[in-house]
């Protein structure tokens, strides 16, 4: 059986998307573990056609199922997953099993194919063959059957109805199982048919977790209802009305749930500000996210999607970019090199919410209480007992007195920096700088202590 959402209090999921299998085995050791993170998404693991690190996207172009990647060799493949579990980290892989390439051309590992003939492992027979079948807008909209079985962005259509095909897809997972992997998110999940999905996961191995990207959209033919019942499903609407309200005003929020419209239940979403294809949207669409090039407004967004319970929250960090085609940084004709923190290439963003995993973790299965607003873009809520937080969206600093829930002591704010001291009456005297957010929890040092004379700090 194929397991449901990880149990309440796992860390969230980090996807660490475009990082080489080196630098994400020594992030799991040195800080996705230590910080809680429950799980690290890898980029797509496969031989892939190789565009000789121009573009990000060749990797979305499966050539054969061997892990001879531009992310690294099978050894370094399983030398993260050993650091990762080591550090108590699970490994998500990014699984493209829908289609293959969209023209002949060489892969990272030296292998030559065309668009329907993959030697040794696909022959035209087991494609859909539909070139002149395009997924166009239209029929996203009302025609089911052309989102499944036509050619996405042209790239051949694996005919996972198919015995052999499935046996294939099925036979490449349970390798990667076998070296480790917990779990994989399903690329394009919404062109493949839940039977044919159900088909596979059939086949599957072990229990790793399965999240599925199904992209929302209104009216549509396909709804990521249709797959709930196979594993977790993306949830789109969420990053969307995160941009709606973190560039707008944020009192709203209060009500934030499944009756705004989100797609997907509570219990079976994988929530997240942006990825790697919304993240490069234009601003104007939307279907367009925030992204690190927001800054403070984004780093909010990430900490609110922490601190209130709704879903699986992933927390995404890659390259930085201006043109949005180019690869990540590379050499030797396109393999991926090290990340480096401190270069400017790399955003490093989940290093900024370490804090804010341990603030999830402190307060899972709690109920949001004791909110407060300013009527505008300053947000307050606790978390039961265990956790309290500020989010102020404004480019004004805030003081007042706020009933935070939480035992009399001092804590530290997870979110940034000082500390918060509260009172026996549960209220602390807090400042919350402009753009920025006050976080803390039960467990999160200085050691609560109870205080005789309430200091306002932060
Ligand atoms: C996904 N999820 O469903 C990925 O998240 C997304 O990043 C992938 O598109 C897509 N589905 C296929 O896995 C990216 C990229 C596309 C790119 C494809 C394949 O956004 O632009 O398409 O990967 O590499 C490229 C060209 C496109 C061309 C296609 C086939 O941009 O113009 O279509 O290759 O040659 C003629
Ligand atoms: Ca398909």
């Amino acid at each position: 059986a194929v397991q449901a959402a990880p149990p309440a209090g796992t860390g969230p999921i980090v996807k660490l998307w475009s990082w080489n299998w080196n630098s994400v085995a020594r992030e799991c050791t040195d800080v996705l573990g230590p910080a809680g993170y429950g799980a690290v998404q890898v980029s797509p693991p496969h031989d892939s056609m190789s565009k000789g690190g121009s573009v990000w996207w060749d990797v979305y172009q499966p050539a054969r199922y061997t892990l001879t990647s531009k992310f690294g060799d099978e050894n370094a493949f399983k030398n993260m997953i050993d650091a990762c579990h080591g550090a108590g980290v699970k490994v998500h892989v990014d699984a493209v099993i829908n289609h293959m390439t969209g023209q002949g051309s060489t892969s990272y590992g030296g292998y030559s194919f065309s668009k329907y003939d993959y030697p040794g492992l696909y022959s035209s027979w087991d494609f859909r063959n539909s070139p002149s079948c395009v997924i166009d807008d239209e029929d996203y909209k009302k025609n089911g059957w052309r989102v499944q079985n036509c050619e996405l962005v042209s790239l051949a259509d694996l005919d996972t109805g198919s015995g052999y095909v499935r046996d294939q897809i099925a036979g490449w997972l349970n390798r990667l199982t076998a070296l480790g992997v917990d779990g994989f998110r399903i690329d394009a999940a919404k062109h493949i048919h839940p039977d044919d999905l159900a088909a596979i996961k059939a086949k599957l191995t072990g229990s790793p977790y399965l999240h599925l990207e199904v992209i929302y959209g209104e009216g549509e033919a396909v709804q990521p209802s249709q797959y709930t019942g196979i594993g977790d499903v993306h949830e789109f609407v969420f990053g969307r009305k995160m941009k709606e309200q973190f560039t707008g005003q944020i009192k709203w929020l209060r009500t934030f749930g499944e009756s705004w419209g989100l797609s997907v239940p509570g219990d079976r979403a994988v929530t997240f500000v942006d990825n790697h294809d919304t993240e490069r949207k234009d601003a104007s669409k939307n279907d367009a996210t925030l992204n690190y090039k927001y800054g403070d407004t984004y780093k909010l967004a990430n900490v609110f999607m922490l601190a209130w319970p709704y879903g699986t929250p992933r927390v995404y960090s890659s390259f930085t970019w201006t043109d949005k085609e180019a690869g990540p940084p590379s050499a030797n004709g396109g393999f991926v090199t090290d990340t480096d923190c401190g270069n400017g290439r790399w955003t490093c963003f989940h290093r900024q919410m370490t804090g804010m995993v341990g603030f999830h973790k402190a307060v899972a299965g709690t109920a949001v209480a004791n909110w407060y607003d300013n009527g505008d873009n300053l947000i307050a809520f606790s978390r039961g007992n265990k956790g309290w937080v500020a989010i102020n969206n404004q480019s004004g600093s805030l003081t007042r007195t706020f009933t935070t829930g939480l035992p009399a002591g001092t804590y530290a704010n997870v979110a940034g920096s000082g500390s918060v001291t509260v009172g026996s009456d549960g209220t602390a005297n807090v400042t919350v700088p402009a753009r920025s957010a006050v976080a803390v929890h039960v467990g999160g040092g200085p050691t609560p202590t109870p205080t005789a004379t309430p200091s306002p700090t932060v």
